[in-house]
């Protein structure tokens, strides 16, 4: 259910149930934890695509899933769909963000539900002209999750955020990226390229500091100014103490190509 290929230090991950648009069935999800598991374990990888088969990115949770469709027979009880949140989406969202290389989507088609959470929980967004990304929850009695409710206000605010959220309204990529909501949109002939390009670039930057990019930006959400100020200090001594950071420099002052290893 996902297909692997290896391009250099890159690893691309593609969902791969195009005859359902990519919708997460629990396999999928579970197979899609294990590649980014063994993505983050090798250590010769230095950037993860994420990208969908097919016409589509992931239409979310697969609504036709027996463990989360609500029965139609009367008097049967009403499932607890949480589980699947506790076992599968939580997981596997805490594995994106916390991945020790940057994670790229490269968002090819319709990104709805879960699958837009996805998406929007990578660290750069590139889409197709044609990609959309649809807040479905509220249309089927959901709320945003795999990390919705946070990402959406963060990205673009509480106004825009719920406005998506409660309309579940069809948002074309141009208008994506106008919100702010992700980063670049290209032409559906050239997004893979750009994707890999765009990987490709990553991978050969100093891992270690832009995955601590990352975890500094997520974490001082949470702080005041003062306490991410103490905080970038002690984040900051630790790269200068990396390989990296004496390879940047010497080769600034060498006026050569670095070449980075730590991750
Ligand atoms: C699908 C799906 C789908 C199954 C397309 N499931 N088959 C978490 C935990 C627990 C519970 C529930 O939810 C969650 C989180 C969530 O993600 S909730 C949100 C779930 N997703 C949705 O509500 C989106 C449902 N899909 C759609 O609204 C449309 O398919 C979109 C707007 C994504 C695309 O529309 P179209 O381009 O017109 O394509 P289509 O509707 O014709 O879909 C193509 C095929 O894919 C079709 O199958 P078929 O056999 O008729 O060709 C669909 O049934 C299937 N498919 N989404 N989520």
């Amino acid at each position: 259910l996902i297909q692997i290929e290896q391009h250099g230090a890159v690893r691309l991950l593609r969902l791969n149930r195009p005859e359902a648009l990519n919708a997460f069935t629990t396999g999928l999800l579970a197979q899609l934890r294990q590649a980014l598991d063994a993505a983050a374990d090798d250590r010769e990888v230095r950037c993860v695509v994420l990208t969908g088969a097919g016409r589509g990115f992931s239409a979310g949770q697969d609504l036709g899933d027996p463990h989360v469709a609500p029965s139609r027979e009367p008097g049967t009880p009403p499932k607890d769909i949480g589980h699947l949140l506790d076992h599968f989406y939580i997981p596997l969202a805490r594995r994106v963000r916390s991945m020790p290389v940057p994670v790229v989507a490269a968002v090819n088609g319709v990104a709805a539900g879960a699958g837009a959470s996805l998406a929007l929980g990578c660290d750069l967004v590139l889409a197709a002209e044609s990609a959309s990304f649809i807040q479905a929850f509220s249309k089927i009695g959901l709320i945003p999750d795999c990390g919705g409710t946070w990402l959406l206000p963060r990205l673009v605010g509480r106004a825009k955020a719920l406005e998506l959220a409660l309309l579940g309204d069809k948002l074309k990529a141009a208008e994506a990226q106008a919100l702010g909501l992700i980063s670049r949109v290209l032409p559906d002939a050239e997004l893979m390229d750009a994707a890999m390009a765009t990987a490709q670039k990553l991978a050969s930057m100093p891992t270690r500091a832009l995955v601590a990019t990352r975890n500094a930006m997520d974490e001082a959400l949470k702080l005041d100014f003062d306490t991410a100020l103490q905080r970038e200090a002690v984040l900051q001594s630790q790269m200068g103490f990396a390989y990296d950071y004496l390879e940047g420099a010497a080769a600034f002052l060498d006026k050569r190509k670095p070449a980075f290893k730590d991750r």
